[in-house]
This record gives C-alpha cells, sequence and structure tokens, in this order.
C-alpha cells in the first residue's frame, strides 16, 4: 500500500485526549468498572494449578469451566454497582464493558475447547500509560479472548485520539508452560514457573506505573521475555523496574506493592519490607499494610486473604478501600489520606478487590519522574 492510499483522519486528531494515565494515585476522571455476569470458574491447567491457593485446588478441579454459583455473581455484581455508584458520587466517569457469555467454549490452534473466565477484571487486561491502551498477551488459556468485553470502549478512545496497542498474541501451546511441575512446588524465583519463555506473555496488573518508573514482577503469568517486549515497547522514556518479592506463587503486583502518593507506598509485609526495596525507595514513606482481619474460612478462590492491599486512589487522599478492613482505614487516616470504604468481600471471590475489578482511563496529571 502506498502511503497516499492510507485512509487519514478527516479532522485533525482532539487534543483533549480521552486516555491519560501516568500514576496510580493522580486525579482520576474515568474509570472502566468490570461486570461479574457470565463469569466462569477456570478449567483445571497447570498455570491454575500455580497460582490459585492450594486449599481450593479441589474447587477448581471439581467446578472448573462452569458457571460459578448465581448467588455470589448476583452479590458481586452489586458490590460493583455500589462502587460504580460511590466512585460517580466523588466525581469520576465509569464505564461498563459489555457483558459477554463466558460460558461459550472457544478453541484455538493451540489449544481448546475452553470457556472463558469473566469481564472482572479490566486491570489484568489493559495497561495503560500516557496516552496509550495495551492489551496485554495474557498466560491464562481461558483468557485468550477477554479483551473483546472491552472492545466497544477501547475502539470509542481510539476514535477519540487515545493510542491503541495489543501486545503481540501469544500462542499458548504446551510450549508455553511447564509440564514437569504438576503436582509440586511452584516458585517463580527458583525456576519452577508455570510459564516458560517460549514467547512473551504478561497481566497488566503485574505492571505498576510511577511516572516514568514503571515496577513490576515476574510471576506465574508474566515472564522476562513479556518484561523486556514491554520495555522495548514504551521505549526510553522509561525506566522498568522488576522487583522481588516473597511470594513464589506470584500473580499481579498489586496486592503487595501500591503507590499511593509522590514519595508514599503502601506494602503487604508478608511479601516485601522496607529493607528488601530497591535504594530508590529511601526516601519514601512506607505504610505497612496491617494483617488482614478476613476469616481464613472466607471463599477468595484465586487470592491470599491480603486483597485488602488492593486499594484504588482517586487522587493522592482519596484512597477506595475495604469497608470491613478497619485497620486498614485507621492506618490510611493516621497517615492524613481519606478512606472511602465500600464492601467488597462477595466480589473478592472473583480474585480481586478495587484495583483489580478496575482501569484507569484518565487521571489529571503529566509524565513526571519521582525518583
Ligand atoms: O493475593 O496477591 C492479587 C490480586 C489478583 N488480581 C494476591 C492477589
Amino acid at each position: 500500500m502506498s502511503s497516499s492510499s492510507v485512509p487519514m483522519p478527516a479532522a485533525p486528531i482532539s487534543q483533549a485526549v480521552p486516555v491519560n494515565s501516568h500514576t496510580e494515585w493522580d486525579l482520576l476522571e474515568e474509570v472502566i468498572v468490570g461486570r461479574a455476569d457470565h463469569a466462569c470458574v477456570p478449567e483445571w491447567h497447570v498455570a491454575i494449578e500455580a497460582t490459585m491457593p492450594k486449599k481450593h485446588h479441589t474447587f477448581f478441579k471439581t467446578h472448573g469451566g462452569r458457571p460459578f454459583p448465581a448467588e455470589l455473581l448476583a452479590a458481586a455484581a452489586r458490590e460493583l454497582d455500589g462502587l460504580c455508584a460511590r466512585l460517580t458520587s466523588e466525581g469520576v466517569t465509569v464505564r461498563r464493558p459489555d457483558p459477554v457469555d463466558w460460558s461459550v467454549p472457544f478453541s484455538t490452534p493451540a489449544f481448546g475447547p475452553t470457556p472463558g473466565l469473566y469481564g472482572a477484571m479490566p486491570r489484568d487486561v489493559l495497561l495503560v500509560v500516557a496516552d496509550e491502551i495495551i492489551e496485554a498477551p495474557m498466560a491464562w488459556r481461558c483468557r485468550y479472548f477477554e479483551s473483546r468485553a472491552y472492545r466497544r470502549l477501547v475502539k470509542e478512545y481510539f476514535h477519540a485520539g487515545a493510542r491503541w496497542t495489543a501486545a503481540p498474541k501469544p500462542e499458548l501451546g504446551d510450549a508455553t508452560f511447564r509440564d514437569d511441575l504438576t503436582g509440586g512446588e511452584f516458585d517463580v524465583y527458583a525456576d519452577r514457573s508455570a510459564t516458560t519463555e517460549a514467547e512473551p506473555v504478561f497481566d497488566a496488573a503485574d505492571f505498576c506505573r510511577v511516572g516514568r518508573d514503571i515496577f513490576c514482577q515476574v510471576s506465574q503469568v508474566t515472564n522476562r521475555f513479556g518484561i523486556a517486549w514491554l520495555a522495548r515497547h514504551l521505549g526510553p522514556g522509561y525506566r522498568v523496574h522488576v522487583l522481588p518479592f516473597d511470594d513464589p506463587n506470584a500473580m499481579h503486583i498489586d496486592a503487595s506493592f501500591v503507590p499511593l502518593a509522590p514519595g508514599r507506598l503502601l506494602i503487604n509485609p508478608a511479601r516485601v519490607t522496607a529493607e528488601t526495596l530497591p535504594a530508590m525507595f529511601r526516601s519514601w514513606e512506607i505504610l505497612v499494610a496491617p494483617e488482614p482481619t478476613v476469616p481464613d474460612s472466607h471463599p477468595f478462590y484465586f487470592t491470599s486473604k491480603w486483597l485488602s492491599v488492593n486499594v484504588l486512589s482517586l487522587d493522592e487522599k482519596r484512597v477506595v478501600v475495604e469497608a470491613a478492613e478497619q485497620p486498614m482505614i485507621d492506618l490510611l487516616k493516621h497517615h492524613g489520606f481519606e478512606p472511602i470504604p465500600v464492601p467488597f468481600r462477595n466480589f473478592g471471590s472473583l480474585g480481586g478487590a478495587f484495583h483489580c475489578a478496575t482501569a484507569d482511563v484518565r487521571r489529571r496529571g503529566t509524565l513526571e519522574s519521582f525518583f
């Protein structure tokens, strides 16, 4: 195709870019909030075994490939609606993905058939850096087509001037997964990760934005090849730092390491301490998350009890936090934050809290260096 035949927009692209987000704390103006509709339990696979709490393995082996119980999804949907109402009352524009019937199985040349998962966690799927939306090359097979729930919104943002990229679509064939670890111990730090380095894979939620510095972890769903792809894609304007966490089954950084404001960081003490953070955080104020109060019997099928750390900042003061986690609310207040308590524990059974259930579209702010 010659360059003269490339269709050009009829009018100059709008200066008021609809997508803009450089940090986890700039004033939130627009956000995508997920949906619980039609969520299905992932089918048993090595990448599920590597990341899911041992006490729930039987749940996945028994219910894999089938919809979650209707009462659970109804309760999660009510909590999502409550979150949306609260965000709206705080002045944030809330957008929702399309409802999709995730129980419809699909196949690719490399695997299948498998049902999908859900549209509940936009943070896992969409990485927003500046004015660009990047669709993550996710490692779980059931998530292969998850981005389609967001395509209506992403196309709208593109037409309004945003950049839109899908990372190289992985194949997720047998070469992408270890076949020698089933039934054993997984440890991302001891070369016992479910995912190999055969092709780039990552979940967007393994990355965290602090202006020109992007922090991430190697996890059971994010490999070094995926991190290298993203670092090269973002280019020399960004510094990508891979952080170590005491989390052999790691999947997503946002219940471990949560920057709340310039120079202020919330950490999960079960996985990281002020001493194990890189020296660049020496001058930062470190808030150590208190032990969660949720009972061990609560069915967090996908996660640890540390979902309490998975907060969402609306600006440098306001933080959306689980209403039942009083010690976390107290900690934030003690440090001068304005916690916004929202009940969200039923939703937690789907594997995330406020940060996971959302994806920034626009925060007021510019690209800065905070180190
Ligand atoms: O236990 O670290 C992180 C959030 C998963 N989306 C955990 C859960």
